[in-house]
């Protein structure tokens, strides 16, 4: 399917969604996300899709939501129109694992988006920041709940507060990252993750991705008693005994997703 905005790209069981609209720093518009939340919808249904990473360009991964497009807005389109609130629901209920790869701005709704993902990759220029503030808004689609979760209450008000941006050294040491690495490096490392997820079985990797996000939705012992009851519920799959045999007969699992 050809897309306005992204560009998107199938090898090796790992689907590349690149935002592409370079003129503008990739910032998100109604049409840039309706179309991610298309690609995504189509990668989740794609049975040779086992992982996918989310980028944008050297420069930008998103510069926040389109600010020309909300800046025609009142209150009553965006609370009646429900702004951005089906396209979220959408990105929220893929199953597959996501990687965002970032590389420069990662602003706004920028930011939000790379945080709705699974893990974020950052490249050493990667710039992070909810600078909603300097626009009189506040952010709209989880900064202040994920970045707080992810960061802690003084670093989140303080960004939030400021508007300042958090560079990639900083973003790994407070949480928000998983892994820096040079620029030029980033989509290989990003590449190279999901490739090794896309190894496994996708039956244990969607329950590891839902046992996971638990931990940012009930308290704890709703969460640890989710995780016993799919660790139990994992015994019924073939890829268990595959996995504890290998194992066992030391030799590569071969994991059939059943
Ligand atoms: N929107 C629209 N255009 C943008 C943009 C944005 N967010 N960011 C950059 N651009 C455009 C610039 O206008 C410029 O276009 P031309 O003038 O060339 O036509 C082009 O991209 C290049 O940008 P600059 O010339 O500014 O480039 P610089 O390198 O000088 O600066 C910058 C880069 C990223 C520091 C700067 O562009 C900047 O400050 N951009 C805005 C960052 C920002 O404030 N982001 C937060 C946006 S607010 C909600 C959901 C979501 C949200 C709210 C509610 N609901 C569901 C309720 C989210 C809100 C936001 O994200």
């Amino acid at each position: 399917m050809g897309y306005e905005t992204l560009n998107v790209e199938t090898s090796n069981h790992v689907a590349v969604i690149r935002l592409d609209r370079p003129e503008a720093l990739n910032a998100i518009s109604s049409t840039l996300l309706g179309e991610l939340a298309k690609a995504l919808k189509a990668a989740q249904a794609n049975d040779k899709v086992r992982c996918i990473v989310l980028t944008g360009s050297e420069k930008a991964f998103a510069a926040g939501a389109d600010i020309r497009e909300m800046s025609e807005k009142s209150f009553v389109d965006v609370f009646m129109g429900d702004l951005f609130g089906d396209e979220v629901d959408q990105f929220l209920r893929i199953r597959k694992p996501i990687i965002a790869a970032v590389a420069g701005y990662a602003l706004g709704g920028g930011c939000e988006l790379a945080m709705m993902c699974d893990i974020i990759i950052a490249a050493d220029t990667a710039k992070f920041g909810q600078p909603e503030i300097n626009l009189g808004v506040i952010a709209g689609i989880g900064g202040t709940q994920r970045l707080t979760r992810a960061v802690g209450k003084a670093k989140s008000m303080d960004m939030h507060l400021t508007g300042r941006f958090m560079d990639a050294a900083e973003a790994e040491k407070a949480g928000l990252v998983s892994r820096v690495v040079p620029a030029k490096k980033l989509m290989d490392e990003a590449m190279g993750a999901a490739g090794k997820i896309a190894e496994k079985s996708m039956v244990t990797v969607t329950a590891i991705k839902e046992a996971v996000n638990q931990s940012q939705e009930v308290g704890l012992s709703d969460g640890l008693l989710f995780e016993k009851r799919m660790f139990h519920a994992l015994f019924n799959t073939e890829d268990r005994v595959e996995g504890m045999k290998a194992f066992v007969e030391k030799r590569e699992p071969q994991f059939r997703d059943r």
